[in-house]
């Protein structure tokens, strides 16, 4: 039976409002504790972005993640680029990797994003109407029929950006070759693949009243009067200080609650300028306060979640050469003024839930030993904070969380043969509170001593699917001839990290960077640990996307029947002086270049590289250039150039 997901969640708060409404005697709030129990004593949510590789890798980023926040979405693996790289070729180990992480730490996801003209893969770009109709219903039913009986996954960014600054529907490829009809189709798709999901319409610079938010406002209002299933609106909130603070922020979410939707803060950062300075950490810091209020002052208000917490991820310096510093974590995971602004928003001083963490659990006894796995069970703990108990966590020696477990006992899997582990397990609450570190225990795995022979070396890996952010390898396999049997592969950089594992010949890379050029080897393992040589490296470059030494902006200037124009398309500089530039973007079959200005176009195929003139290749740290071109279409054809990439 597949529960009720948001709807559960929105009783949930109202009986933490009656309950506040009878708790006379209110408990004063422990000053430390994290950010995820102080919002939910607020009925708020408190939420985070989470990229895939630091989550894999790093046990100060997981454990800040699991214990500060009881939100999270995906930064960028449950995109179109990462989950349906090739029509009908369904990637989910990364958007599995964020779900699986957050069902384990008693935190909710939400869906970001179905619809977006950005990460979305030239295939469907280019696409006529009809296919692409079907290729968005087709995704959004995949996508999100994948977690709807998936208690954790509870919302979804369902169409994303869909408007200009000025308030016009943004000139996407979606809009182009759709009109605006695809955000209904949209919302629709996504109520039939999950109806408890909450759907969202997200966008950036709608925080203050403008003439964007405006445009939002009126576009659910409308689709909302004609029984479209919009529920909720999220205003990213990626604030610069440079801008002022939006202060009628609250004001506008207020008139959204009035329409009878959920509002949300999805992507809150502050960026600055330069470097870091005291001045500068206590003006962000009120930034973060006062977005905070704002969600807390409005009853529809869910939460509130940040575009990540440390600075060391951080996506603003890629994009904003020279700003920065914009969360609230520096690089090395101590927490900035801005982390002590939105604590103590949250934590009103009373504190009605649950702080007090569940008892600490016994030692865990290991059975069933064997040379790769392990049974441990120990004695429960138990929770009287009011929030009750929600699981487990098992550690090892170094504090690496290995297994979790809603249980008082939990298998380990993938250990390597005749090896002492030191293991040792702490209880959670369903407020997030960890209990003290158990008693450890060390076993030793079973004896590698019958199987010492390594599995044949891999075959080179072949890079195919090569996105911005990822790729997908495959090899030949190995065999295994030592008695324990192949259990799998280990894929490594040039440095040497191991950066995927499969148990399959081939594997799926997420988060990497765009315009990067990556070396990767990999070697097999067998039942017994005993690893192959190392096969042979393959080098892949990833796609552009916008992050490279230089940004690029096009504008739409104008359009008609046959043909249109683009002017203007503003070449940014990176951090380094550069003395040339070249863009690429792909014009759709059938349209041909009829003049350009400011810059020399190549043609070939349907890729133009635009070079710059004689007289405007030279661009100092951060400085802009424009060039502009005219495009002949057939007339009956209403799609545009895309896909402007610096090269
Ligand atoms: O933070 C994301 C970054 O890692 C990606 O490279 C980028 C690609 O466009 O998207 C970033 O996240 C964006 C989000 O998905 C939508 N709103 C704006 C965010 C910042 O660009």
């Amino acid at each position: 039976m597949r529960s009720l997901k948001w709807r559960s969640v929105a009783a949930a708060a109202l009986a933490l409002a009656s309950a506040a409404a009878t708790v006379l005697v209110a408990t004063p709030a422990s000053a430390d504790a994290a950010l995820r129990v102080h919002a939910q004593a607020r009925g708020k949510f408190i939420g985070t972005a989470l990229a895939t590789s630091p989550l894999a890798n790093e046990t100060a980023y997981r454990n800040i993640a699991q214990s500060e926040f009881n939100q999270v979405t995906a930064e960028n693996a449950m995109k179109w680029s990462d989950t349906e790289p090739n029509d009908n070729q369904y990637t989910f180990s990364g958007a599995d990797q964020i779900v699986n992480f957050a069902t384990a730490n008693n935190q909710q996801v939400h869906g970001h994003t179905l619809v977006w003209h950005s990460q979305t893969p030239g295939w469907v770009q280019n696409l006529s109407a009809t296919n692409m109709r079907t290729a968005m219903n087709d995704h959004i039913a995949t996508v999100v029929g994948r977690y709807a009986s998936n208690p954790t996954v509870v919302s979804w960014d369902v169409v994303n950006e869909v408007f200009e600054e000025n308030g016009s529907f943004r000139s996407s490829f979606w809009y182009n070759t759709l009109g605006s009809s695809f955000i209904a189709d949209a919302f629709r798709a996504a109520r039939a693949a999950d109806p408890d999901a909450r759907l969202c319409i997200n966008d950036y610079n709608v925080e203050g009243i403008n003439a964007k938010s405006t445009a939002m406002y009126n576009l659910v209002s409308q689709l909302r009067s004609q029984n479209v299933p919009v529920d909720c609106v999220g205003f990213q909130s990626h604030l610069s200080t440079q801008y002022g603070f939006p202060n009628d922020l609250q004001q506008n979410l207020q008139r959204f609650a009035n329409l009878g939707v959920q509002v949300r803060i999805t992507e809150l950062d502050v960026r600055i300028q330069g470097s870091r300075t005291s001045a500068k950490d206590a003006t962000q810091a009120t930034y973060y306060r006062n977005v905070v209020n704002a969600c807390l002052a409005v009853t529809a208000c869910a939460g509130v979640t940040i575009w990540g917490f440390t600075d060391k991820y951080s996506w603003v310096p890629d994009t904003f050469p020279g700003e920065g510093f914009a969360l609230l974590y520096d690089n090395n995971y101590s927490q900035k003024p801005s982390y002590t602004a939105v604590h103590d928003a949250l934590d009103d001083g009373t504190n009605p839930t649950d702080t007090t963490p569940p008892t600490t659990p016994g030692a865990p006894t290991a059975s069933g030993i064997t040379s790769s796995g392990a049974s441990l069970s120990w004695t429960a703990s138990t929770d009287s904070g009011g929030s009750g108990l929600a699981g487990y966590n098992v550690y090892n020696s170094s504090g690496t969380q290995i297994a979790t477990s809603t249980t008082n006992s939990a298998t380990l899997s993938g250990l390597s043969a005749s090896t002492a582990y030191t293991v040792y397990v702490r209880a959670r609450d369903g407020a997030g509170n960890l209990s003290s570190n158990s008693t450890s225990t060390t076993f030793t795995t079973t004896g590698g001593s019958s199987d010492t022979t390594a599995p044949t070396t891999p075959g080179t890996p072949a890079a195919s699917s090569i996105t911005s952010s990822g790729a997908t390898l495959s090899w030949t396999a190995s065999t295994d001839s030592g008695g324990s049997g192949l259990a799998g592969y280990n894929v490594y950089n040039s440095g040497g990290t191991q950066i995927a594992t499969s148990t399959t010949n081939s594997a799926t890379l997420t988060g990497l960077s765009a315009s990067t050029a990556y070396t990767v080897y990999v070697r097999a393992r067998d039942g017994a640990g005993n690893l192959s040589s190392n096969s042979a490296s393959v080098t892949f470059t990833t796609t552009g996307g916008s992050t490279g030494g230089c940004t690029v902006a096009a504008t739409l200037q104008t359009q008609w029947g046959g043909g249109y124009v683009v002017q203007p398309v503003t070449v940014t500089n990176g951090s380094s002086a550069r003395t040339s530039w070249a863009i690429t973007f792909t014009l759709p079959s059938g349209h041909t270049i009829v003049g350009s200005w400011n810059a020399v176009l190549t043609v070939s195929g349907n890729t133009v590289t635009a070079r710059n003139a004689a007289y405007n290749g030279n661009l100092g740290s951060g400085a802009s250039t424009t060039f502009g071109f005219q495009v002949a279409r057939p007339s009956s054809d209403t799609s545009t150039a895309s896909g402007y990439t610096c090269a």
